[in-house]
């Protein structure tokens, strides 16, 4: 069997903790097995060629012999990649349910920041201007913005298990790479461009985020956690926030 319900992990691969991670992971060692038996069957056959060696005589049927096994693996390699694409645009292109948790992730020189919309569910605006980290704006919130009055700006990524969550990746400064192994998530931040990325968490833990683009000297330590909580520690947790003047 390629795959087996993961309460543990399996083959040394992380823990999966996002709704779409096993269908991922059966996919990802379906290409193992197939290369590996590729490449038994090339050496085989490479043996097979040194042992009884005959005078070449390229007749119809050695032509046959050598085009048609090569058709059948241009056809599965375009079937896996096909289907590999399909699973990541997924969870990249086909746009999260309507009642999906909105969150806002932004990427800066060397530190992750989260912003979830308020109460009113409506991000507030950001100008570049304003960036402060010093004075507590790290996204340069505008004060004159009314639906920014009720954003909350944390430096975890604190989530709900069981509901899907529509990310928004934004970068300041230069390209950050967005990770969670567990989660089976991985996308880039490009500054100028926003990248949606929607997933369901569902087993509840601390996960570490990180960044897979250097981007910079301070680039390993640039590292957040996202905490998953059941849903009514997470209501608990984001009740909390809102009343925080
Ligand atoms: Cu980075």
């Amino acid at each position: 069997m390629l795959y087996a319900p993961q309460a543990e992990r399996f083959w040394h691969l992380p823990l999966d903790a996002a709704r779409h991670g096993p269908a991922l992971d059966a996919q990802l060692l379906l290409n193992l097995w197939i290369a590996l038996g590729l490449i038994a069957l090339a050496h085989l056959i490479l043996l097979g060629g040194m042992a009884f060696r005959r005078r070449p005589t390229r007749t119809m049927r050695i032509r046959l012999l050598e085009t048609l096994p090569l058709l059948i693996l241009a056809i599965l390699f375009a079937a896996l990649g096909v289907r590999s694409e399909q699973m990541w645009a997924a969870q990249r292109y086909t746009g999260a349910d309507p009642a999906a948790m909105q969150v806002e992730v932004t990427g800066a020189q060397f530190v992750w920041t989260f912003r979830y919309p308020g109460p009113d569910a409506t991000f507030g605006v950001t100008k570049p201007g304003l960036i402060a980290p010093g004075e507590g704006n790290p996204l340069g919130l505008d004060p004159d913005d009314r639906h920014g009055a009720d954003d909350i700006v944390s430096s975890q990524l604190v989530l709900p298990a069981g509901r899907e969550v529509d990310l928004t990746l934004r970068a300041q400064d230069v390209i950050h790479g967005f990770a969670v192994p567990e989660m089976r998530l991985k996308q880039n931040a490009v500054p100028g461009e926003t990248a949606h990325l929607h997933f369901t968490p569902e087993t509840p833990g601390e996960y570490a985020i990180l960044c897979t683009q250097v981007c910079g000297t301070g680039h390993y330590r640039m590292q957040a956690v996202m905490r998953v909580l059941p849903a009514a520690a997470f209501d608990a947790w984001l009740r909390a926030r809102e009343q925080r003047p």
